[in-house]
Formats: C-alpha cells, sequence, structure tokens
C-alpha cells in the first residue's frame, strides 16, 4: 500500500513538472503524444523515469520462469516466486545462439518459450530485458573464446565477416522485433549488447579490441535494428566493475546510441568477498549514476548476484544497503542453473538466503511483478 502512495505521488509529480511546458502549441503536445503511444521503446523509458522518481527499484532474475536450482521446463514455476510468491518485476534473457539460427538459446533455453515468457511476463506487467553471448564470429567458438585479438577488427574491416556480423546482428533484431502482445503491438524490452567490455573475457573484450572498433561495433549495431525499424528497444550500456567515471566513459559509445547506464557487478568469495564487493559495487554505482545525470540517462545494477547465497543476510545484509543509495530503476541478479549444484544467485525454498531474501521482497522499496500493474 505504502509503495502504491508513492507511486501515485509520483504521478502527480510528472504532470506538474510537465506543467511548465504548457506554453507549447497544440501540435506539439498532439505530436509527442503519438510519439509516447506510437514507439514502444519511449514508453518503457518513461515508464523506467517513472519508477525513478518514486525511488523505488525493480527486482529482476536472469531465465526465471524457465528453469531453477534443480528443476528444468516446469510450467509457472520460478524459484524466486517459490520463495516470496512473486515473480521478478524483470526477467533477463539470452540472445546467444539466435545468431546460428538454433532454436534453443546458449543454456539450452527454446527461443519459443522465451518469446511466450516475454508476453505472459508483459501481460503482468512486468518487464523484459536481454542480453547477448554471441559466439566468436572468427574463430567459431563461443562468446568466451578469446583466442583471436583482431575478431572485432576483421568483423568492422573485413569485407565477409562484416556481412557476417551484419547477418548476425540483423537475426537478434529480427527476434526481438517479433516480440508483441496479444494485440500485436511490439512488446518493448531492454537489449544490452557487448556487456562487460572493460573486461577480457569476452571476444569484445579489452585487451582483444580497440575503443574504436567497439564504439564501432555498437554503432553497427543500432544502424542494423533501426534499418529494421526496430522501435521496441531501450539500448544500455554495461561495463563491468570501474573506479571511476573515466573508466566508466572509456568506451561509451555516445548518447544517440544509449538509453540507459548500467553497472555489472559480483561478489566472489563467499562472506571473505563482501568489504571488497561494497567498494566495487559503490565505485561502479557512483560513475554510472553521475555520468546518468550528466548524461540525461537512466541508471540500473544490470548484472549482479553473490553465487551460491552462502552469505545468509546477503539481500539486506549486503546488497541492499548499498543499492537504496543510488537512483536505480533495477537490479538484475543471475540466473539459478539446473543443472550445476552451485549456480545460482537467487534463493529456491530452503536456501540460506531465502529468510533476508523475503524481507528484500517485503521492503517498500523493491517491486515484484504484482506491484508493476500500478507503474503505468
Ligand atoms: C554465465 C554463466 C554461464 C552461462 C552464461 C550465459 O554467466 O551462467 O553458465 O552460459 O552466463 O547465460
Amino acid at each position: 500500500m505504502k509503495k502504491i502512495l508513492v507511486i501515485l505521488l509520483a504521478l502527480a509529480i510528472v504532470p506538474a513538472a510537465f506543467a511548465a511546458g504548457r506554453a507549447k502549441s497544440h501540435k506539439t503536445k498532439k505530436k509527442m503524444a503519438k510519439t509516447c503511444q506510437v514507439v514502444p521503446a519511449k514508453r518503457l523509458i518513461n515508464r523506467l523515469n517513472k519508477v525513478t522518481a518514486a525511488g523505488l527499484i525493480i527486482f529482476g532474475h536472469d531465465d526465471d520462469p524457465v528453469y531453477g536450482h534443480g528443476w528444468c521446463g516446469d510450467k509457472d514455476r520460478s524459484d524466486v516466486k517459490s520463495v516470496c510468491g512473486d515473480y521478478p518485476g524483470i526477467m533477463n534473457w539470452d540472445l546467444g545462439m539466435i545468431e546460428k539460427c538454433a532454436d534453443k538459446e546458449l543454456d539450452g533455453v527454446p527461443f519459443d518459450r522465451i518469446r511466450s515468457e516475454v508476453v505472459v511476463q508483459d501481460a503482468r506487467g512486468g518487464i523484459n530485458t536481454f542480453s547477448w553471448h554471441p559466439r566468436n564470429p572468427v574463430t567459431g567458438g563461443d562468446a568466451w573464446d578469446v583466442k583471436n585479438d583482431s575478431t572485432v577488427h576483421l568483423c568492422i574491416t573485413d569485407e565477409a565477416m562484416n556481412d557476417t556480423l551484419r547477418t548476425w546482428i540483423g537475426r537478434a533484431a529480427d527476434f526481438i522485433g517479433s516480440l508483441r502482445d496479444a494485440k500485436g503491438n511490439r512488446i518493448p524490452v531492454v537489449f544490452r549488447p557487448w556487456h562487460e567490455m572493460n573486461g577480457s573475457w569476452f571476444w569484445w573484450g579489452a585487451k582483444h579490441c580497440s575503443i574504436q572498433d567497439y564504439v564501432a561495433l555498437w554503432q553497427i549495431t543500432r544502424e542494423v535494428f533501426d534499418k529494421k525499424g526496430i522501435n521496441n528497444v531501450v539500448w544500455a550500456y554495461s561495463p563491468n566493475i570501474v573506479a571511476n567515471k573515466t573508466e566508466y566513459l572509456a568506451t561509451y559509445p555516445g548518447d544517440k546510441y544509449v538509453d540507459l547506464l548500467g553497472a555489472d557487478c559480483y561478489q566472489f568469495n563467499d562472506e571473505k568477498g563482501t568489504n571488497d564487493y561494497i567498494k566495487n559495487l559503490t565505485s561502479s554505482l557512483d560513475a554510472a549514476t553521475a555520468v546518468a545525470k550528466e548524461h540525461g540517462k537512466l541508471v540500473a545494477l544490470t548484472e549482479t548476484g553473490c553465487q551460491t547465497l552462502k552469505v545468509a543476510d546477503w539481500w539486506m545484509g549486503v546488497l541492499y544497503p548499498v543499492m537504496v543509495k543510488y537512483p536505480i530503476c533495477y537490479v538484475t541478479v543471475w540466473r539459478n542453473a539446473h543443472d550445476k549444484n552451485e549456480h545460482f544467485f537467487a534463493p529456491y525454498p530452503g536456501q540460506a538466503s531465502a529468510p533476508s531474501f523475503v524481507k528484500f521482497y517485503n521492503d517498500k522499496k523493491t517491486v515484484f511483478a504484482r506491484e508493476m500493474k500500478t507503474i503505468k
């Protein structure tokens, strides 16, 4: 209830902010209204701005309803829901293998199932985000194949490789463009390509790609999507841990390519890693939010987590006190693998951090699926 009041308050503030612009001609206002109506991406940007204005933070989980700790492919199931009674407000999906026209993404989830879950999540008022771990177009290996340091350079400069890159991006664009609700309207999503570029574990990472080539990669990506008229994408840029704004902006493609500034930051080494995590999360969110303010962008904690959640109070004791200091609109934790016992980032029933997670769920600042309906 409290949260609903905050949202109503924010909704009351937003029109007030627009009141200053009343002098605007009728024509301009009509055009603005039309734009909001027809461009799904703009609708999602407005919605995420409302979340920030209300001081709320949406909780997200990767691959949430398609598998979890010890189960796979069930219907209407989610580890998050099993623990707190509600689905996450955000679901992340990965497009890895779409570039190869595969039926399933890299972790085995059928793309058709992703499409239907995206529709269901949208219908329940939730939001969908996409990451992409595409294979290495030069070596034929996976996203983590960094044997060839010129992969990105070749994709930019070699005609045949450039064609392949554009074809692959085109397949990602076609899938995202094909996400439609029951009325046939495109479902807006956040897309976060070429992430964690300041690390060197992906073929587009820092040691394997010049800044110039990295920016060109973004420009080509936008060009392919834009040429296809894909209008349901909110574009997210998300480096891994940074120390400051300069590091954050080192590979920034530019304001016209990006809508949302993300940060990826994980806790390692269980309890022993808590201090480092807090330090890294703080410097990364300091940088991301400062840049977001200067550039007029949204900001989010696009990937985080503490694998295996042995720190029982992690949700309320570690993550929460840091995240609430920042105007982030969402926080997403990574997947609960069904086939790797130690690889999970959200609790499941009986897991040590489940009570802390329930407190996190009940907190007035966090938003899960049910409450998303109140944020239009
Ligand atoms: C990584 C791990 C991998 C997975 C990849 C893409 O962080 O979870 O097992 O294949 O993300 O989802």
